[in-house]
Order: C-alpha cells, then sequence, then structure tokens
C-alpha cells in the first residue's frame, strides 16, 4: 500500500491549496476528534479547556497540521522524516498506537473537514490519495512502539 508517483503528486496538489488555512483545518479535526471520540479526551487533561474550537484546541490543531506539513516534505521517507515525532508519541506521550492505527481518530476528522472546507478540491482522487498519505503517516507515526 505505498504511495504511487500518482499519489504523491495529488497529495501535494491539495497541500499547496490547503495549507494557508492549515490552522482552521487543525482546529476542526481536533475539535472533532476530541468531540466523536471522547476517548482521546484522557491525553489532554491538562489543557484548560477541550471544547470545540477552544484556544487549547486551535493552538494545538495548528500543531499537528505542522506535523503534517513536515510529513508532505519528506514523503519519500515517512518513517525517517516522522522517526522524532514517533518517538515522542510513542515513548514519551505514549498515546495508545491504536489511535493511530485505526486511522480512523485524527485522519477520518482530517478528511471530513478537508471535504467540507474545500468541497471542490476534494474530488475522489484527491481524497483517495489523501487517504492513502494519512494512513503512511499514521503508520510512520506508530513505528517505534516494539
Ligand atoms: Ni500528536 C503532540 C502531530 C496524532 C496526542 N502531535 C503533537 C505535536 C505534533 C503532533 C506535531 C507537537 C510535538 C511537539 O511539541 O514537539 N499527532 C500529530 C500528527 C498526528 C497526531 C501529525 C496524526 C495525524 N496525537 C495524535 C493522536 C493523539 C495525539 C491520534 C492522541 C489521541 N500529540 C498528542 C499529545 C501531544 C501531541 C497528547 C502533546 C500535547 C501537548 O499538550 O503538548
Amino acid at each position: 500500500m505505498s504511495l504511487s508517483a500518482k499519489d504523491k503528486a495529488a497529495v501535494k496538489a491539495l497541500w499547496a491549496k490547503i495549507s494557508p488555512k492549515a490552522e482552521d483545518i487543525g482546529n476542526e479535526a481536533l475539535s472533532r476528534m476530541l468531540l466523536v471520540y471522547p476517548q482521546t479526551k484522557t491525553y489532554f487533561s491538562h489543557w484548560s479547556d477541550l471544547t470545540p474550537g477552544s484556544a487549547p484546541v486551535r493552538k494545538h490543531g495548528k500543531k499537528v497540521l505542522g506535523g503534517l506539513g513536515l510529513a508532505i516534505e519528506k514523503i519519500d521517507d515517512l518513517f525517517g522524516g516522522l522517526l522524532t515525532l514517533s518517538e515522542l508519541h510513542a515513548f514519551q506521550l505514549r498515546v495508545d498506537p491504536a489511535n493511530f492505527k485505526l486511522k480512523i481518530i485524527l485522519a477520518h476528522n482530517i478528511l471530513v473537514v478537508l471535504s467540507m472546507l474545500f468541497p471542490d478540491d476534494f474530488t475522489p482522487e484527491a481524497h483517495l490519495a489523501m487517504d492513502k498519505f494519512l494512513a503512511r503517516v499514521a503508520l510512520a507515526l506508530s513505528d517505534k512502539y516494539r
């Protein structure tokens, strides 16, 4: 299930279009993750406010999208490029890798939000390429668990 040259081009083209809105996308996707999959709230219990669109959610959403930006830059070597982030999630944050493997939790919400905010650009081809890309990112992020 590796990304073809066509997938990579589609992901990069979509990213070029959406990256100016990274903060809004991150905020929406993270807000929905916390609301729709409340089990994910345990990792963020140190935040003052976990409600959709709160200041900490928006701030962190921007960081997560920054992580995806890094993944786009390293699209030809996701495992190497995301090594530090993978180690952070595995060894320091100790996020249950099911949250990545399920691919549902954050990736699903990112897809939902892209379709909502960019209906014209989120073509079936772009959807497929982005879904494959996010699945690879999830795999790279959970690489360091064992
Ligand atoms: Ni994640 C911190 C990227 C999925 C829980 N996460 C980060 C940071 C980035 C990031 C970037 C900031 C690192 C730093 O400060 O150096 N996370 C990503 C990406 C994905 C992802 C690209 C998948 C698309 N993270 C998840 C999931 C969970 C998660 C699914 C848990 C459900 N991440 C965290 C937690 C932190 C975090 C917890 C630290 C939060 C804090 O308070 O600083």
